[in-house]
């Protein structure tokens, strides 16, 4: 059945209605992986917890947490509550550092997926009808296979492109005319880059309504894209471990930050040092249970992303988490100051002359730990004017985030592009 908001009930329901579920499936979820896998019975009997201590949601802190360890440690079924007979498909993330992280799905899950990315994407103004270019990889990435089956199930016709061959894409973008595309933020701008060189303006194409995410993005990034184009942008978050995209999305009307679909699960935000709840509005990292999830459930799984939970808006029992500021592990300490990744972007989106383009560059000559920011002019421009932008970034740098930077300004093209997820910082620093 294809999917609309006016039959999606937990759109509508009241703050006491979800709650009661939430705990009700929360209930579930923790007795489900107690039987059924042996790594959460052994994990909440070494903590003295067993599931008829949840006895409200609060009691959810009674629960040990998980993380990456617990995925790679469980590698690669050891996680799933179900026999494998039952999984109708697995995904598992790149795996760059150590083993990759495997995830999986019965056929309820798959239809609850595309439920929600469906949800998502009619929330952030796809249309049944539209026709969506899928600008991300395929695979055992979640991005691509779960926002295809959403889209479908919304009553979208999907073009399954998948990332790279940019030149491609924008031929078919001219020849089928979407309306709306779902792609990394970064990636997107590669396509955009793409239509100038051809001289073909992003606005004379059909594109509307654009769904980004997968990566950290800010609201700088969006206005530099919506500016160059007629697309609305709208974000769209999730994790390979709690379901894919799916998350929480935004929402086209209101854009006031992501959604959180807490029918399905179920947010905290922890100090991520001492692991202790931070209350409602304030920074930390966001831990997610799933509550409805058959294959792979996860009970307080930590995902690093630094976020923050508020009030609902247009459906108010749904809460909000701010826009993903960075991960844990994507904080640089330089000179004693953390630093992010979207600062940075933030800083050189609001430079003219430069892309949008560009990399942190870590390194480690003698005790302390060095930044070098690297840039790209628009256009290719005198050694004076690389000059005068480079001390202009390095002033910023050092007034809004307060610590100390290189700056190194490069060609048109000199930083590497990405087809799906941007890598935002290298690390060359001493190893061991
Ligand atoms: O990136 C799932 C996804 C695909 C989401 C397509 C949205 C669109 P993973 O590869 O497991 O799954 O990576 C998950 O990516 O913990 C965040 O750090 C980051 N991330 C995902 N969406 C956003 C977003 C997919 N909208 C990790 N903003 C997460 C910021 C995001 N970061």
């Amino acid at each position: 059945m294809a999917y609309t908001q006016a039959t999606d009930a937990a759109l509508h329901w009241s703050l006491d209605e979800l709650r009661a579920t939430q705990l009700a499936r929360l209930q579930d979820t923790v007795r489900r992986v107690y039987e059924s896998v042996p790594h959460y019975r052994a994990a909440f009997d070494a903590q003295g917890v067993h599931p008829d201590d949840i006895r409200e949601l609060a009691d959810i802190r009674l629960l040990p947490f998980a993380d990456k360890h617990t995925l790679r440690a469980n590698y690669p079924f050891g996680l799933f509550a179900v026999p494998r007979e039952q999984l109708a498909v697995v995904h598992a993330s790149s795996g760059t550092t150590g083993k990759p992280t495997v995830v999986g799905y019965t056929e309820q899950d798959l239809d609850t997926w595309a439920s929600l990315v469906a949800r998502c994407l009619s929330v952030g103004g796809v249309r049944p009808g539209d026709i969506l270019h899928n600008l991300v990889g395929y695979g055992l990435f979640t991005g691509g296979l779960g926002v295809h089956t959403g889209a479908q199930r919304l009553g979208c016709t999907v073009v399954p492109v998948g990332g790279g061959m940019t030149e491609r894409q924008v031929q078919l973008i001219q020849d089928f005319k979407p309306r709306a595309v779902h792609a990394t933020p970064s990636y997107f701008l590669s396509v955009l880059d793409h239509m100038d060189k051809i001289g073909l303006d992003p606005r004379d194409t059909s594109l509307e309504v654009a769904m980004f995410g997968a990566e950290p993005w800010t609201l700088a990034m969006r206005d530099a894209i919506e500016a160059r184009t007629r697309i609305k942008a709208q974000d769209l978050f999730g994790l390979s471990e709690l379901i894919g995209p799916g998350v929480a999305s935004e929402s086209i009307e209101a854009r006031d930050g992501l959604i959180l679909w807490e029918d399905h699960f179920y947010p905290e935000i922890v100090d991520p040092d001492t692991l202790e709840p931070v209350p409602d509005g304030q920074t930390g990292e966001l831990v997610l249970t799933s509550l409805t999830k058959q294959a792979f459930p996860v009970v307080r799984y930590r995902t690093k992303d630094l976020s923050s939970l508020t009030p609902g808006t247009i459906f108010p029992a749904m809460r909000h988490m701010a826009k993903i500021t960075g991960r844990t592990d994507d904080m640089m300490i330089i000179r004693g100051v953390n630093v992010f990744p979207t600062q940075i972007e933030e800083i050189i989106l609001s430079e003219h002359g430069l892309s949008p383009y560009f990399q942190c560059v870590l390194t480690q000559p003698g005790n302390m730990v060095e930044l070098t920011v690297l840039i790209e002019t628009l256009v290719h421009e005198e050694d004076e004017v690389k000059n005068a932008l480079a001390a202009d970034v390095r002033t910023q740098i050092k007034n809004r985030i307060g610590t100390t930077a290189h700056v190194e300004v490069r060609e048109p093209g000199g930083i590497e592009r990405s087809v799906g997820k941007a890598r935002r910082i290298v690390d060359k620093r001493r190893k061991g």
